[in-house]
């Protein structure tokens, strides 16, 4: 296939025809899954320069192999309610890559889950993984099902039922699940014991496991911990740091919630939260006593984040409108943390937050920046970490669980804080190298797409060259 190669003044021009081909066939096989096209278009814009640079990777068709999930696995999920009813949902998991570990990545279970959801967050996991460091192939799964207003034994039932579908797809070598949107703990556990039921055996399975039994200390904090880790990495390079600047984080839940304790442990002062209904601004600062009261209200509670304007005074509460600008992203602030879903900051927000004096954004949901308004931080000269790189915390937590749990051993929550730590400072730095070895300094988008795509090409080259 070398005859797929140009050599020479053309060979730029030829590398950006091959990646608006292989886009084009992306969009015309997959058609109907837009999240999927979103991201694999802000992985390939980056590497124009790495196919001019390795003209292998165009003669072995790594795009189009990339793009194509290993295996896409779908199943009926039936379950009976409290008043014996039965519900049907659907449930997927969708293998992208295992080309330099193990399938690796979440389950998401919201009403909003569909087949192209999921490969879009596949896709971002897969490379995600490969930034990391440690040996984790790609992958994501969940189901339809919306676990709000659900009772505790709805939930249980759901998830036996899910696991005895996935069941056979998975395992501590093949691919190993773990928490995202509408799972977490609970859910681990509920899933857990079922795979035990139907395995017989004690192993790796799943991460985000209950720390009594097989989890890694910190997998909870991960992701949280892990973006402000990355926002301390990205103002060092500024001679700059947390202490006392404003911040503004959107959801509640896990991430959310453990983006707000790392923040206040780095003296930085959180003003935001908010759920799919509405946020709070508490201009005053979210602080530990507050949050606390967050974390009981969400995790055992299951209550809606309007309530903590009624309980602390001075507090406002701003309903969402839906197809309105989020008005969230127009408090003045230092930095923000999105941390609740997919593309939840519009072009608009990005203005409002710039206007804003915002100079710093480290993603902890996946892709919550829409196109349109990565550019503009980046052309604004802001700090922009794309959640590949900002969010791994948790995965790699997840990975050193995986390794806990194959050694039968469990670490100190300061071992695997400092490991976790130190994997954000490489994956950081990587991150910077890779962007100057490329022409764009400070372009964390370049680096993060680059870095952990030229990682799982030569994997893909190594083990099956053509
Ligand atoms: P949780 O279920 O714990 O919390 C999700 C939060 O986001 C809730 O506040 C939820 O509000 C809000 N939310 C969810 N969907 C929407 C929506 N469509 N519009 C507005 N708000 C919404 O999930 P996590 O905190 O675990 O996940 C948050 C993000 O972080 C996701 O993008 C996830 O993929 C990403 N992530 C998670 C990791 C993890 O380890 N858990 C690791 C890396 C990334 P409501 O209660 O109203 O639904
Ligand atoms: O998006 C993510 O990185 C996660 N939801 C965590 C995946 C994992 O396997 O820990």
């Amino acid at each position: 296939m070398t005859h797929l190669v140009e050599r020479g003044p053309t060979t730029d021009r030829f590398a950006g025809r091959h990646i608006a081909d292989v886009m084009a066939r992306v969009e015309a096989k997959n058609p109907g899954e837009p999240e999927f096209h979103q991201a694999v278009r802000e992985v390939f814009r980056s590497l124009e320069p790495v196919l001019v640079r390795q003209p292998r990777y165009v003669e072995q068709r790594i795009l189009e192999r990339l793009v194509e999930p290993d295996r896409v696995i779908s199943f009926g999920v039936n379950w009976v309610d409290d008043q014996g009813e039965i519900h049907v949902n659907r449930g997927y998991r969708v293998q992208m890559s295992s080309s330099i570990g193990p399938y690796k990545g979440g389950l998401r279970f919201h009403p909003s889950v569909n087949q192209g959801l999921l490969k879009f967050l596949a896709f971002e996991q897969t490379i995600k993984d490969s930034l990391t460091t440690l040996p984790m192939g790609g992958a994501k799964g969940g189901s339809d099902f919306d676990p709000k207003g659900r009772t505790e034994s709805e939930i249980r039932r759901f998830c036996q039922s899910f696991m005895t579908e996935l069941y056979p797809y998975i395992g501590e070598f093949t691919d190993v699940p773990a928490g995202d949107i509408g799972v977490g703990e609970r859910e681990i556990g509920y899933l857990f014991g079922q795979y035990k039921r139907i395995a017989k055996r004690f192993v790796g399975s799943l991460t985000g496991k209950g720390i009594k039994w097989g989890g890694s200390a910190i997998r909870q904090e991960a992701t949280g911990y892990g973006v402000v880790y990355f926002a301390r990495d990205m103002l060092a390079t500024r001679g700059d740091d947390l202490e006392g600047k404003t911040c503004l984080v959107s959801g509640s839940g896990n991430v959310a919630q453990f983006t707000v304790k790392k923040l206040l442990d780095m003296g930085a002062c959180p003003v935001t939260l908010s759920d799919s209904d509405g946020f709070v601004h508490d201009a005053g600062g979210i602080d530990r006593e507050k949050l606390e009261w967050v974390m009981e209200l969400k995790q055992n509670r299951r209550g809606r984040i309007r309530e903590y304007a009624d309980r602390f005074p001075g507090v406002i509460y701003v309903p969402r409108a839906p197809g309105a600008d989020n008005p969230l992203w127009s408090v003045p602030a230092d930095c923000a943390f999105p941390g609740a879903t997919q593309n939840e900051i519009s072009a608009r927000d990005a203005k409002h937050l710039v206007a804003g004096g915002v100079g710093l954004v480290a993603e902890g949901a996946n892709m919550p920046t829409v196109p349109e308004a990565v550019d503009l931080f980046v052309e604004s000269g802001v700090l922009y970490a794309p959640s590949k790189a900002a969010n791994a915390g948790g995965v790699a937590v997840s990975g050193l669980e995986m390794a806990q749990n194959m050694q039968l051993t469990q670490w100190t929550p300061q071992e695997v804080d400092r490991r976790l730590q130190e994997i954000i400072q490489h994956i950081h730095d990587t991150v910077c190298r890779t962007a100057e070895e490329y022409g764009r300094p400070g372009d964390y988008v370049t680096g993060a797409n680059v870095a952990g795509f030229v990682k799982v090409a030569d994997a893909m080259l190594d083990e099956s060259p053509i």
